[in-house]
């Protein structure tokens, strides 16, 4: 009986040591990076989660995205990458090529996201109306819009790095690792699209996708991530100091 004792106490001190080995050998650091695309190849989504990108139109994903001046260029993502978002963070380098500074309503639309009933669920572009004189970085929840800051940083045609989050009621902004401002009041409201209403480099209308050539991105787009929470200053150095690779 005594040997049996000591030999029940061995083992649950074994058990103990196995349990704790395995949970630090999974700490599941990077479960809050939603969709990471790379475009080196292909827009596969490289953070495990499977949810891959479907390039259409003449897109192409050669080291980096690259959307034309038209109105058929697109990446099509799984709109779960988004859908039921409260804070997150997208970020990605960005170039234009072109800018769409007429007619009506000229953008460089970077996403956007809809759902039955709403095209303008979620929006984020880059404008330049030439009629006001005035060059910005816009956001559109559910058919609110919201001017994030006056900016003109992707008027030199270079890759920048860009970063848009929310976090509660407020959204930031940030150009090569620098916040602009101080953040905006913004709805807290989930974000909620539907199948096939997230698209990347057009603007989506209803009824249909209904493009519009003078919103297109016209562009470059590359190392696009999707995180589900507000990236911290020190993380945003962190990714802007890595970079991107175009091949
Ligand atoms: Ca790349
Ligand atoms: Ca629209
Ligand atoms: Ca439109």
């Amino acid at each position: 009986m005594k040997y049996f004792t000591k030999a029940l106490f061995l083992s649950l001190i074994a058990l103990f040591f196995l349990i704790k080995c395995s949970e630090n050998s999974n700490p599941n650091i990077d479960d809050r990076l939603v969709a990471e695309y790379l475009f080196d190849g292909d827009a596969s989504d490289n953070s495990g989660n499977n949810y891959d990108g479907t390039l259409l139109g003449g897109a192409t994903a050669n080291g980096f995205l690259q959307i034309n001046d038209n109105n058929s260029d697109r990446l099509s993502l799984p709109y779960k990458v988004m859908d039921s978002l409260r804070d997150f963070s997208f970020s990605a380098w960005l170039k234009v090529d072109v800018i769409h500074t007429t007619p009506i309503h000229p953008a460089q639309t970077w996403i956007s996201g809809a759902r039955v009933g709403e095209d303008n669920a979620i929006l984020i572009m880059y404008r330049d109306f030439q009629s006001w004189d005035k060059i910005w970085w816009e956001i559109k929840l559910n058919e609110t819009t919201y001017d994030l800051a006056i900016d003109s940083t992707l008027h030199d045609m270079e890759w920048h790095y860009v970063v848009v989050l929310r976090e509660g009621e407020i959204a930031r902004l940030y150009i090569d690792g620098e916040q602009l401002g101080i953040g905006i009041s913004i709805s807290d409201a989930l974000l909620a699209l539907s199948e096939g209403g997230l698209v990347i480099g057009q603007e989506i209308d209803l009824p249909g996708e209904n493009f519009d050539p003078t919103q297109s991105w016209a562009g470059k787009i590359d190392e696009f991530r999707i995180h589900n929470y507000a990236l911290e200053q020190e993380e945003i150095d962190s990714l802007y100091s890595v970079g991107h690779d175009t091949l």
